[in-house]
């Protein structure tokens, strides 16, 4: 079956262009997509102009767009079973996490739908004029182009697609091209709720061939984008000409600052899940572990005995507390990295190869990895390798944990853990990231807005921020008795 959506047809490629769709555990075929070019990007944009221009979803009362997501949101829990499936088959993740992904879907679509029903904050503004009327209201940007990683697929969709359809615009989706099902999914439930035609459209490509058209196309009026840096970028340069607006995420070095007071076996265990949750593949993952010097020692004995026990194993394997990496190119990235490390100076403490185990040598498998006595100008350190990779600082004290913790490029995460909370609510203040966890890691709830500081990103998703980003303020002046001014008189 065709499977880009342009226009609310279902259609293959203009020049029947296919891509294999492979499972990272195990390199099996998925299945095999169109794949989209420019003739289908910029089918995709006239449609999504068109049903902006002249279609009824901007005009719908925004009530009414609301409740279409709420909608949604129950047919993404009747179909939790079947999206997590397909997730999983694209990303290798493990179900039971797809099936979490799912749920925080649904939650997201839930959120944007309540609140695109409670309004935009419209207000009337004092003019302090009997005769005159003045008031802010906010409407959709227009068509949206939404470009999304292949790290949580469905989700990063969701927290694009779902306030931008809230806010009354139009959308043009491009997934990555690894992981386009729960995209194609997300459609078909999209029409289901009864979106209208050309409202949400699907284009599967190539970055340089699919996204980079819909990111120049100057009938697009903004871009949203995640992935990394370096097409970010590439993503805001090719905006520019047509001063689109532009909203980037793109990923983190994220410091987990760990103090000598801190619970230790709490700690620990977060220290883990932190990196290597998704096999490190997460923009927020705690990639920079920092520890107090007093504690360094012992911190790190324990971290990479239980790093060492680690299952690794296919989505639908229960034992597997990991799963594999998304390419084998990927892993080759990886392990660059970690070649890097070694070669500045880092010490190997556990990890550092691909599995021996049999079962997993089909797989794009990567050990957990961890990197003690890292420095600061490391390139591993530096540089979001993406992958199970865990480097080590020790420090001393608070202002130096603040003063690593900040020398990044970056600004997406940051975590600390201690017992004193004046301590805490200090660094926390101090770090310079859109997302700050004190005892605590990766949870965020979509009412909270999401995106990073410095190079991590420009605006922010989820939050009511994440639904004015997708919206422009209009200010609307009334003259309810016009009569002649006569200043040139
Ligand atoms: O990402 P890309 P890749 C980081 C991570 C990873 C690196 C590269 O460090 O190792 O990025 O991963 C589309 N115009 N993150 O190559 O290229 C592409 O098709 C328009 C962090 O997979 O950024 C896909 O849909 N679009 C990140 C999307 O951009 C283009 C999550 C992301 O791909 C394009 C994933 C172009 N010229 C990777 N080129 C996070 N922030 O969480 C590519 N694309």
């Amino acid at each position: 079956m065709p499977k880009l959506f342009i226009g609310g047809e279902w259609t293959a490629a203009v020049d029947g262009r296919v891509r294999d769709i492979r499972c990272p555990a195990d390199g099996s075929l998925v299945a095999t997509v169109d794949e989209a070019g420019p003739k289908d990007a910029a089918a995709a944009v006239a449609a999504a102009r068109d049903a902006f221009d002249r279609g009824p979803w901007p005009g719908t009362p925004a009530a009414e767009r609301g409740r279409l997501l709420l909608r949604v949101a129950e047919l993404l829990e009747r179909d939790k079973a079947r999206l997590a499936r397909a997730e999983s088959l694209d990303t290798g993740k493990r179900y039971v996490e797809s099936q979490i992904d799912v749920d925080d879907v649904a939650a997201c679509f839930r959120y944007f739908g309540q609140l695109a029903a409670v309004g935009a904050g419209d207000r009337v503004v004092a003019t302090g004029g009997a005769d005159t009327e003045s008031r802010v209201v906010h409407e959709p940007v227009g068509v949206c182009v939404l470009i999304t990683p292949w790290n949580y697929p469905l989700l990063q969709a969701a927290w694009k697609v779902a306030p931008a359809l809230a806010a009354g615009n139009t959308v043009v989706l491009k997934p990555s091209e690894p992981t386009p099902h729960t995209a194609v999914g997300l459609m078909r439930l999209l029409t289901e709720a009864g979106l209208p035609a050309g409202t949400a459209n699907l284009v599967l490509g190539a970055g340089p061939t699919a996204g980079g058209p819909l990111t120049a196309d100057e009938r697009v009026d903004m871009v949203s984008f995640t992935g990394g840096q370096a097409t970010g970028r590439r993503v805001m340069a090719a905006a520019a000409p047509t001063v689109k607006k532009v909203a980037l995420e793109l990923g983190g070095k994220n410091p987990n600052i760990v103090f000598a007071d801190a619970d230790f076996d709490t700690a620990v265990d977060y220290a883990l899940t932190a990196v290597f949750l998704h096999s490190g593949q997460v923009c927020s993952a705690g990639a920079r572990l920092l520890v107090e010097d007093p504690l360094h020692d012992a911190f790190v004995d324990e971290l990479v005995a239980r790093a060492r026990r680690i299952r690794l194993g296919g989505p639908f394997d229960e034992r597997a507390r990991a799963g594999p990496l998304i390419s084998a190119a990927h892993r080759e990235k990886v392990e660059a990295y970690v070649a890097a490390g070694l070669a500045e100076g880092a010490v190997l403490r556990c990890g550092g190869s691909r599995p021996a185990d049999p079962e997993l040598r089909a797989g794009w498998y990567y050990l957990p990895t961890v990197l003690d006595e890292c420095a600061p100008g490391m390139t591993v350190v530096r540089e979001e390798s993406f992958g199970p990779v865990l480097t080590v600082e020790r420090f001393h004290g608070e202002a130096e944990a603040v003063a690593l913790a900040n020398d990044t490029v970056y600004g997406l995460a940051g975590a600390v853990w201690t017992r004193d909370p004046g301590l805490a609510h200090r660094v926390a203040s101090r770090l310079r990231a859109g997302t700050v966890w004190i005892n605590d890691f990766h949870p965020y709830v979509p009412q909270a807005e999401w995106g990073g500081m410095k190079q991590s990103g420009v605006g922010r998703e989820l939050g009511p921020a994440g639904l004015a980003e997708y919206q422009e303020a209009k200010h609307i002046w009334h003259n309810t008795a016009p009569s002649p001014l006569r200043w040139f008189e």
